[in-house]
């Protein structure tokens, strides 16, 4: 396995533990995980493969095969750059349980697509520490940590969405997760069966501005539930009532939080009615949603979604946390030709580079790899 070949080249010994997690795409239920609200992901085919040996003195030596030549020594915690800080940031969180390592990481989720690589990566070498050091942490706390990781680390104020759909993700299911309570249950989801693909349409853009208007967003979610005397927008029942006691830009907020979370629910019920055909109106509305009320869209997204429609598919959004990144599109089998050239069309047209196409089966979630 390439991973061990290249830990073996650059620290001279065969790593102990070698645990891959994947990236995740969300079919419903976006911007509510830090509402304390549903969201519905899947774990994709792609992710990260971290293999990795205990030090026992608190050096880290890390080695990506995507994104350094040579291993880089971090002496400090606060030493890391870049995307070692996802790596050390959970090595930092564990504290004096875990001292130092050597790691080696390999991965294929497709960069900047918005399909979670950062928290295939957290959860990877989580996974591989809790292993490695007999931690017994669950697959619910692995995926804690490396929230904690990106929240207290990293700074991004990210919900639990990305970390959870790879830690507890089943091939074959997508995950129910209440991110208060978090409680969950995996939702058979098996689209071939009913001649159905989901295409994701990575835009290949990336608007840099997004973290600042992430942490916007949850910051005025948190100010319109002060606003409204409930613990998070999760809680708001009478959704009428709540927007007349709002204005502008927490009203709008509001209004997408709390009608996304009813879609979660609606869609689940149809996941277990065996109606997966009849999704489509849901993700669409989703979309609407995320542009007009909670304005976490593109230009690019807007019309991989638009194009994507005209083409025959069933029903489309973003994915994610918007801002660029990918498109997902529930198509039949039959309509996928038409569905991408309609996307690649509308792109030309625009003068866009164009967009790269994936197609994403449920996967499993974090696991050890045999080396
Ligand atoms: C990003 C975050 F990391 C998630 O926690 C979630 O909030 C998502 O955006 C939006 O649903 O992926």
């Amino acid at each position: 396995m390439r991973v061990v070949e290249a830990f073996r080249t650059a620290f001279g010994a065969d790593p102990a533990t070698v645990w891959h997690a994947p990236g995740r795409v969300n079919l419903i239920g976006e911007h509510t995980d830090y509402n304390d609200g549903f969201v519905l992901p899947f774990a994709v085919p792609w992710g990260v493969t971290a293999a990795i040996s205990p030090r026992a003195d608190r050096t880290i030596r890390l080695l990506s095969l995507q994104s350094s030549p040579g291993p880089i020594t971090i002496a400090e915690h606060g030493d890391a750059q870049g995307w070692t800080r996802y790596v050390v940031g959970v090595l930092a969180m564990l504290g004096d349980q875990v001292p130092g390592a050597d790691i080696a990481i390999d991965g294929d989720v497709p960069q900047g697509a918005g399909l979670s690589s950062s928290a295939a990566l957290e959860v990877s070498v989580a996974a591989a520490l809790n292993d490695l050091h007999d931690l017994g942490l669950t697959p619910m706390e692995l995926a804690l940590l490396g929230q904690r990781a990106e929240n207290d680390f990293v700074g991004m104020p990210c919900g639990i969405m990305d970390q959870a759909a790879s830690a507890l993700c089943e091939q074959g299911h997508a995950l129910f997760l209440d991110c208060r309570s978090l409680g969950h249950r995996r939702v058979p989801l098996d689209l071939a069966a009913h001649g159905l693909r989901l295409l994701v349409i990575d835009t290949r853009v990336h608007h840099e501005h997004a973290g600042g208007e992430y942490a916007k967003r949850r910051a005025e979610c948190e100010s319109a539930a002060r606003k409204l005397g409930v613990a998070a927008l999760r809680d708001v029942t009478d959704l009428a009532g709540a927007l007349d006691r709002l204005q502008g830009a927490e009203r709008r907020r509001v209004m997408h939080v709390v009608t996304e979370n009813h879609r979660v629910e609606a869609l689940v019920g149809l996941l277990r009615a065996g109606a997966v055909t009849e999704i489509g109106a849901l993700l669409n509305a989703s979309h609407l949603s995320l542009r007009d009320q909670y304005e976490v869209s593109s230009p690019e997204l807007d019309l991989a979604v638009e194009a994507s429609l005209r083409g025959g598919a069933r029903g489309a959004r973003m994915t994610g946390g918007g801002f660029g990144g990918s498109a997902v599109a529930l198509v039949a089998e039959d309509r996928l030709d038409s569905v991408r050239r309609s996307v690649e069309d509308a792109y030309t047209e625009r003068g866009w580079q164009a967009p790269r196409f994936l197609t994403a089966v449920p996967s499993a979630g974090a696991s050890p790899v045999a080396f």
